[in-house]
């Protein structure tokens, strides 16, 4: 599992909404005290000090420089989540799934060899490989040198990103790739699977055997490290990661969290049964995920879905690749359940919030997120005040606290809005970031869809 401090918000995750930032509150307060420049001699006498080479420093040197465009992407403003279903009807747009087919048989035998050495299957990695950079076509843009620098000198996550940094400059040095090269999203992530600089350091493997790890041109490393890494998250061989279910009207709706494990016959002793085909054995552990609530679409997450938080801990993010994922291993299209699921707009989540924390719960930031520990809120105050407690934040539930909810939309009304814009945000720093709006896919091989 992912530490908090190491979550992060992805690639594609966030639908970024025009708020100004007061009305998501300040930003986290904290000063840079040091020029730049004597920073960043410091750094430098720091990465020598561990090892990296004076000539590798020399050549990054260039792109070792302040980019105020990044900490204002970085500072930006507030973001909210989509839902599950429209978030996931975005991403899987287009042709992203048959992509994602072909993908899977264009590189039959080396998925076959890469699940035999790390037990990972073909539309997992397909998944990712597709929501992370459109199976390769989009790396991104940014000097990532610059960004990691940028953000390790700035106050707000800089030890984070020290790290990466170093991490990056360990990348060259080590022969992965040329400076010129390190191309990426602007927070530091890259190559074929988006992954961040120590992530890649740490879990990157030459699949191809020509004696570098390449996971930004060679595919065969890119799929192979991916394996590794998702190996490296607890991904046990030959088990399952989600499945749809049917769910009954009553059910013990607490019950459902990430953080609480039946085994699969408690589930069906409760009425929960698979939507298609059989459920696993019965004593295999499940945790039972509604991302919209009891009256939306529903899945068992069995242990392997742990791999996919580990990789992303936003929920709705990791929650969409586990869906890929079992759509290109042969799922049907998810059920949408009721057609009136009601979606609390950012305001109304802040004004949730900030109930819940007038009535003692534990939010965090009141940021008109739907994170975790919202989450866990609106279901402690769901069980509170006799609503069914399934963790879906509504109007009736802010009512009940005591706030004023306007009428929230519904799924069915926001599917007609216009695109909001693409945002993005790196790597397990848990940094909020955006990437500029895209198109929707229109052919063969897709546009970039999320740089
Ligand atoms: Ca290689």
């Amino acid at each position: 599992m992912v530490f908090p401090i190491l979550a992060r918000v992805s690639a594609v995750l966030l639908v970024g909404v025009t708020l100004s930032a007061p009305a998501f509150g300040a930003t986290t307060a904290c000063k840079n005290t040091q020029n730049f420049d004597s920073w960043l001699d410091a750094f430098k006498k720091d990465a020598l000090a561990q090892g990296i080479s004076p000539q590798i420093l020399a050549s990054a040197t260039p792109d070792l420089t302040f980019d105020p465009a990044i900490i204002r992407r970085d500072r930006g403003q507030g973001v909210f989540q989509q839902p599950f279903l429209q978030f996931s009807d975005r991403m899987l747009a287009g042709y992203r799934m048959q992509n994602g087919q072909l993908m899977m048989k264009r590189h039959a035998s080396l998925f076959a060899r890469i699940e035999r050495e790390y037990g990972v299957p073909p539309p997992v990695l397909t998944a990712f490989w597709g929501l992370e950079s459109d199976f390769g076509a989009s790396f991104g843009k940014y000097r990532i040198l610059r960004s990691l620098v940028t953000l390790a000198y700035d106050c707000r996550r800089a030890d984070f990103f020290r790290a990466q940094l170093f991490d990056a400059l360990r990348i060259v040095q080590r022969g992965d790739q040329k400076i010129e090269d390190m191309n990426g999203d602007w927070a530091g992530e890259f190559g074929g699977m988006q992954i961040t600089a120590s992530d890649y350091f740490n879990n990157a493997v030459d699949f191809d055997g020509d004696g570098r790890r390449d996971a930004i041109r060679s595919i065969p490393d890119t799929l192979a490290s991916a394996a590794n890494f998702l190996r490296s998250l607890g991904w046990e061989a030959g088990q399952p990661w989600i499945q749809e279910v049917r769910v009954p009207a009553q059910l013990p709706w607490d019950q459902a969290s990430l953080t609480i494990q039946h085994p699969v016959s408690q589930w069906t002793t409760w009425g929960v049964r698979a939507a298609h085909g059989q459920l696993p054995a019965a004593d295999t552990k499940a945790s039972l995920l509604l991302p919209m609530g009891r009256t939306g679409p529903a899945f068992l997450a069995y242990p392997n879905f742990k791999a996919f938080l580990g990789w992303n801990s936003a929920f709705v993010y990791s929650t969409t690749v586990a869906y890929f994922a079992a759509r290109l291993d042969g799922a049907p299209l998810v059920s949408r359940g009721a057609a009136d699921i009601e979606v609390l707009s950012p305001q109304q989540m802040m004004e949730l919030q900030r109930a819940l924390v007038k009535h003692g719960f534990t939010v965090g930031d009141i940021d008109g997120k739907l994170g975790a520990q919202t989450r866990n809120a609106v279901r402690e105050a769901q069980v509170k005040v006799g609503l069914p407690a399934d963790a879906w934040p509504t109007a009736e539930l802010i009512v009940k606290l005591g706030g004023h909810a306007k009428p929230a939309e519904s799924v069915a009304q926001q599917s007609g809005q216009p695109q909001a814009r693409a945002q993005t945000s790196p790597g397990r720093a848990g940094s909020q970031g955006a990437r500029p709006a895209q198109q929707q896919p229109s052919g063969f091989r897709l546009p970039p869809l999320f740089r």
